[in-house]
């Protein structure tokens, strides 16, 4: 089994392979990646914030009922759904867009949750092995570690990975979560993306140990990164997926990052954030260090970030015209796919009352 602690050359520092400041780069040689992934992991950034700001801008001109933005999360989701294998799984909180695109999630499906148009998104999660949208903070770290332990059951060489934040790590789900998988040896990877508010409440407000070493108590490794770092975040997934799949152990990832836009779309961040904070993190833009980096090292050119600006947008226009066309889903779908055989009488009621207020006056009359 791979110590963990051997990754970052200073305990006392989150790992991280891209250089930042007077910090030379790590060995990048470690993550194993072809240079064109290297150029796929900007890609994909790339096209996620040209997403995720369309999204913002759709909530804005009244097409969406919420968006929760991911900008400056882009290297924490990117590195860490590039890591896994395609049958493993997914289970996201809500701010993932990121991850649903490592996943080939249709955005327009995936919208449909933000349009208030369907719970969770409309897309096939067992297609993408990608769980569906999950509000309630935590909840999600629970079916993920039931999803490893049932795919261990099977004898399946598949990791869960489940995504939450650092408000998530206060709530009893994630605690009750990371013993179990530590007790059964669930192959999960906890992935926590620590950026720094859960809404209005920051990090110092939620604990007082660090994140990555409460794992130390459940009796796994626990690993913190720079969250901002997509090879580091990159090189941390692959290391605890591969210790999942071999030996049924989980892991804990804390990635250092930053919630540069409010917490929703719903929520005005200058109330208890000062500019100055967000503007030390803006200094540390995922897509900016790693854009110097592929630069700096002749992986990239000019030439070949024009061309995936040119995607992006056409990305982005593609997502518009999906979400803008996307009507009402049928109100029949609220009452399907629960029950095995026919609905239980109250609810065969509900639905045919839904069913007539629809028809007479509803919103899809
Ligand atoms: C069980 C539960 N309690 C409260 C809420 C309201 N709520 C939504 S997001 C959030 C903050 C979560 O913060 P964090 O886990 O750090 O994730 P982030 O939003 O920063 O990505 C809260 C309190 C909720 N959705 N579910
Ligand atoms: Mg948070």
């Amino acid at each position: 089994m791979t110590d963990t602690t051997t990754l970052s050359a200073d305990p006392n520092q989150p790992l991280r392979l891209l250089p930042l400041g007077e910090q030379p780069a790590g060995d990048v040689s470690a993550t194993g990646l072809s240079d064109d992934d290297l150029r796929s992991l900007y890609r994909l950034m790339a096209l996620i914030r040209r997403a995720d700001l369309e999204a913002t801008a759709l909530q804005r001109q009244g097409e969406l009922a919420v968006y929760p933005p991911l900008i400056g999360q882009e290297a924490a989701q990117v590195g860490s759904a590039f890591a896994l294998t395609e049958q493993d799984w997914i289970f996201p909180s809500y701010r993932e867009l990121g991850a649903a695109v490592v996943r080939g999630v249709d955005l327009g499906e995936y919208l449909h949750f933000y349009r208030a148009t369907w719970h969770g998104g409309t897309y096939d999660a067992n297609a993408h092995r990608f769980g569906h949208v999950s509000v309630p903070v935590g909840s999600q770290v629970l079916h993920a570690v039931g999803y490893a332990l049932g795919s261990k059951l099977d004898r399946l060489p598949v990791v869960t990975l489940v995504y939450f934040g650092d408000g998530a790590t206060s709530e009893g789900d994630f605690h009750e979560g990371c013993n179990f998988a530590a007790v059964f040896g669930a192959p999960v990877v906890f992935f926590c993306q620590n950026n720094q508010w859960a809404i209005s409440v920051p990090l110092a407000a939620q604990t007082v140990a660090p994140i990555w070493k409460k794992a130390e108590a459940y009796g796994f490794p626990g690993v913190q990164v720079d969250g901002n770092d997509v090879l580091a975040v990159y090189l941390a997934t692959k290391e605890a997926s591969d210790r999942a799949r071999e030996h049924g152990a989980p892991t804990l990832i804390e990635a250092m990052t930053y919630r540069i836009g409010p917490h929703s779309t719903a929520d005005d961040a200058t109330k208890y954030r000062t500019e100055e904070e967000v503007e030390r993190w803006r200094a540390l833009d995922p897509l900016d260090r790693y854009r110097s980096w592929l630069s700096a090292t002749d992986r990239a050119d000019q030439g070949l970030f024009e061309a995936i600006d040119e995607e992006a947008k056409e990305f982005a226009a593609k997502l518009r015209r999906d979400v803008v066309a996307s009507g009402p889903r049928p109100v029949e779908e609220l009452f399907e796919w629960v029950f095995a055989g026919d609905l239980p009488p109250h609810l065969a009621r509900q639905r045919d009352e839904a069913l007539r207020f629809a028809s007479e006056d509803g919103p899809n009359a």
